[in-house]
């Protein structure tokens, strides 16, 4: 039976990944942070958590990161953890820091000296690209990375260690570079959840207007569970190397809130407005991923277009409220 340990298995990504590897015959291992209101944090996790292994640990502790690496001897880590909001990293810069590139610093170092073997996943981001776009429109390995936010600074500080380690100390260390992707488990403060779950509440007459910040940038928008297949691919190909993760199509935020509020017979203009909040002190504009490499390569392909990830995410939401 092969170890697979996830940082970050609470979260979105970590939940499906945690699903799918069971599903292989995985033994699954994670780390969740203490929290003092401990309701919903394993909300994601808790219809598996009979079967899986879960550990207090933190991407900013590297003392019990150690100790439960050691112990574990894991054959994959898939490093999922990060403050991954790109707005509020503005805010809190120095936590985004710590914890999305020094923390995995220590991780690459940990596993150096305790399970140098284990093949490491790193999530790469597209937000590390900045406004750096090809010729053609799209963003592939080759693209300059030139990042406009803290997060963004931070996931290239670590994609570059990652990099370093993979070739000084001949470890497995992958680095998937996903554009954005999204589901019901999405949290609801990224737009795709917070625009669905509002034009559902304004639907059913729960909510009046909906508060966005700039509608005018685009995302190559995916879903999650698609995504975690290929991140299990990626450490399970014989050579370690980075590789691009994206649908290839693009949409901009504007034609994703029509698409919604149109499902739900109404005119999206009649119920958003921009609050400067919400806003970012500097924008990534426009992503599409060239994602032919993995497609060819490891036979990848989402299984998920655009409008069947947003259906189910208007489905679930419908389904919240109406039971409720
Ligand atoms: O914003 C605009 C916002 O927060 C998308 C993370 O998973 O993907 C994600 O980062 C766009 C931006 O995702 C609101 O300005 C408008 O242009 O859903 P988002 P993100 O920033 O692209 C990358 C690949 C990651 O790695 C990140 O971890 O939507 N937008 N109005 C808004 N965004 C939010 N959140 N809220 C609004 O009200």
């Amino acid at each position: 039976m092969k170890k697979a340990f996830i940082t970050g298995i609470a979260g979105q990504d970590g939940s499906y990944l945690a699903e799918y590897l069971l599903t292989l015959n995985y033994k699954v291992y994670g780390i969740v942070r203490r929290n003092s209101t401990c309701e919903h944090q394993e909300s994601r996790i808790n219809h598996i958590s009979d079967k899986l292994n879960i550990y207090y640990g933190d991407m900013t502790d590297a003392l019990s990161m150690a100790v439960i690496l050691k112990e574990i001897q894991p054959d994959e880590i898939y490093n999922l953890a990060a403050m991954s909001h790109v707005r509020i990293s503005f805010d809190i810069p120095e936590l985004t820091t710590k914890v999305n590139a020094v923390g995995v610093l220590d991780l690459l170092h940990i596993c150096k000296e305790n399970c140098p073997n284990a093949r490491i996943y790193q999530a790469s981001s597209s937000e590390m690209f900045g406004n750096s776009i090809d010729n053609d429109n799209c963003q592939r390995l080759t693209t300059p990375m030139k990042p406009v936010s803290p997060y963004g600074c931070s996931k290239l500080y670590a994609y570059n260690m990652a990099k370093v380690y993979r070739e000084s100390y001949n470890m497995f260390i992958c680095n998937g570079i996903l554009f954005n992707h999204e589901s019901p488990r999405r949290g609801s403060n990224f737009v795709t959840n917070k625009v669905v779950k509002g034009a559902v509440r304004i639907k059913l007459g729960l909510q009046d207007k909906l508060e966005l910040g700039n509608i005018d940038t685009y995302r190559d928008w995916g879903h999650s569970k698609d995504y975690v297949k290929a991140m299990h691919l990626i450490l399970n190909h014989e050579e370690a190397r980075d590789w691009i993760v994206s649908t290839g199509v693009t949409t901009s935020i504007r034609n994703m809130c029509k698409y919604v509020f149109e499902k739900l017979e109404l005119n999206y203009e009649d119920y958003i407005i921009q609050n400067p909040k919400f806003m970012r002190p500097n924008e990534l504009n426009y992503l599409k991923g060239d994602s032919s490499e993995i497609r060819e390569i490891l036979k990848w392909k989402p299984d998920y277009t655009f409008e069947t990830l947003m259906d189910e995410m208007i489905n679930y939401w419908l389904n919240i409220y109406k039971n409720n």
